[in-house]
């Protein structure tokens, strides 16, 4: 099985978590009422998956990325993360089945303080990571390990980051795009202030965080 990882836990990252996001924004922290009521649409290698098209009360909806990220840490969720192939064909077969544009995943490319590590260099090729889970991803130019397009806006080989060049954001987060470029339904660079679906993966560290610290409530 492929797996889109690599495995180097970006510890020193965590703190950089929870720091202010460059909007001003942050990190919500989870709501152990809201872990214990979240609605669980699939369940896919023990864990539990949220897909905002499937509930009722968000469908139609499209968020930002932090927003995404946010609706899903308060229910002990974080943003999809695809380590392995498996998983991301599952992903894929819902978006496709669903007929869904896109949707956000946790990937991000690394851009604040702490990403001058060695290691991350260059960021376009070493720097981009599963947020959820703060792991790296295989290097964007290792094309067997991943999942990026190969075509897009400009008919350029994803990440591009095609609407900085034009002008534009930086394209840090990572979407998966269904056919919108005619490419497939394959991973995207996009700028993170762009609003669509979103899918949540159960998250154990916030599972785990909150029944400890609400021995009550059954999660
Ligand atoms: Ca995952
Ligand atoms: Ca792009």
């Amino acid at each position: 099985m492929i797996t889109f990882v690599l495995l180097i836990a970006l510890v020193t990252l965590s703190s950089a978590q929870f720091q202010p996001q460059p909007s001003g924004r942050i990190l919500e922290s989870p709501n152990p009422a809201l872990c214990a009521q979240r609605s669980i649409h699939r369940r896919f290698n023990g864990k539990g998956y949220y897909f905002s098209w499937a509930d009722p009360r968000t469908t139609g909806q499209e968020v930002d990325w932090l927003s995404g990220r946010n609706f899903c840490r308060q229910r002990c969720m974080d943003l999809v993360s695809l380590e392995t192939s498996a998983e991301n064909e599952f992903i894929k077969s819902h978006i496709v089945q669903n007929n869904i544009k896109y949707i956000w995943t946790s990937g991000r490319l690394c851009d604040f303080k702490g990403c001058d590590r060695p290691d991350l260099q260059p960021l376009h090729i070493n720097g981009w990571f599963w947020t959820a889970e703060l792991q790296k991803l295989a290097p964007t130019n290792d094309r067997s390990q991943n999942d990026w397009s190969e075509s897009g806006g400009i008919g350029k080989p994803q990440p591009d980051n095609r609407e900085a060049l034009q002008g534009g954001a930086p394209e840090n987060c990572l979407a998966i795009l269904n056919q919108f470029y005619n490419d497939g339904v394959n991973w995207h660079d996009v700028a993170c202030h762009h609003k669509k679906p979103w899918v949540c993966e159960d998250n154990e560290s916030l599972l785990k965080y909150v029944r400890f610290t609400n021995p009550n409530i059954r999660i």
